[in-house]
């Protein structure tokens, strides 16, 4: 039986190492809102390398906005593809877009996962200003950036993927 510590927010450590020395990662960014992806793609390869994926085994790719990420997760990139995170920042705004998109993508990305079998990371923070999305990022003094917690799951996953097949 697994013992989680219990916190109240956030990813809580498991009680199982993940190695991911024979993943492949692909990380899938969006280009608005571009210090806060800046910082969250760090993040993520930052916790990628310290799980031991190689770096010449992570795959940056971009697209222009969140909307587009469903598209380009549902891409066909074969079987070796261990995990996908997607990472993509929308603010709201005056209009109903904010809501669209975040249904949209988040209905999108989690069909992409679920029709070619590689794990797509939700990693698309949905804020209502850009302060907090700068907290989820790390850009402000003592915040977490999401982007670790995004890396440490694609590395659970894909482990558990190759496990599992
Ligand atoms: C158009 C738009 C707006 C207003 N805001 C954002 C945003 O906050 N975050 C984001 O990732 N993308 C935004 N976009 C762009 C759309 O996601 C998309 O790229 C365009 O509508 C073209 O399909």
């Amino acid at each position: 039986m697994s013992t989680i510590d219990a916190t109240i927010k956030g990813l809580s450590d498991s009680n199982q190492k993940y190695d991911g020395a024979d993943l492949e990662i692909v990380i899938l960014h969006t280009r608005w809102n571009q210090s806060i992806i800046t910082a969250l793609v760090t993040g993520a390869i930052d916790t990628l390398l310290a799980s031991g994926v190689k770096r010449e085994k992570i795959f940056i790719e971009d697209v222009p906005g969140s909307y587009e990420l469903p598209w380009a997760a549902s891409h066909p990139r074969g079987s070796r593809i261990s995990a996908l995170i997607a990472i993509g920042t929308l603010i709201k705004g005056s209009t109903m877009h904010f809501e669209y998109i975040c249904d949209a993508v988040s209905h999108g990305l989690m069909k992409a996962s679920m029709e070619n079998g590689t794990p797509v990371i939700f990693g698309v923070l949905t804020c209502l200003t850009e302060l907090q999305a700068q907290q989820r990022a790390g850009l402000v003094p003592g915040s977490h950036n999401h982007g670790e917690d995004w890396a440490k799951a694609a590395v659970e996953c894909g482990v558990k993927r190759t496990s599992w097949s």
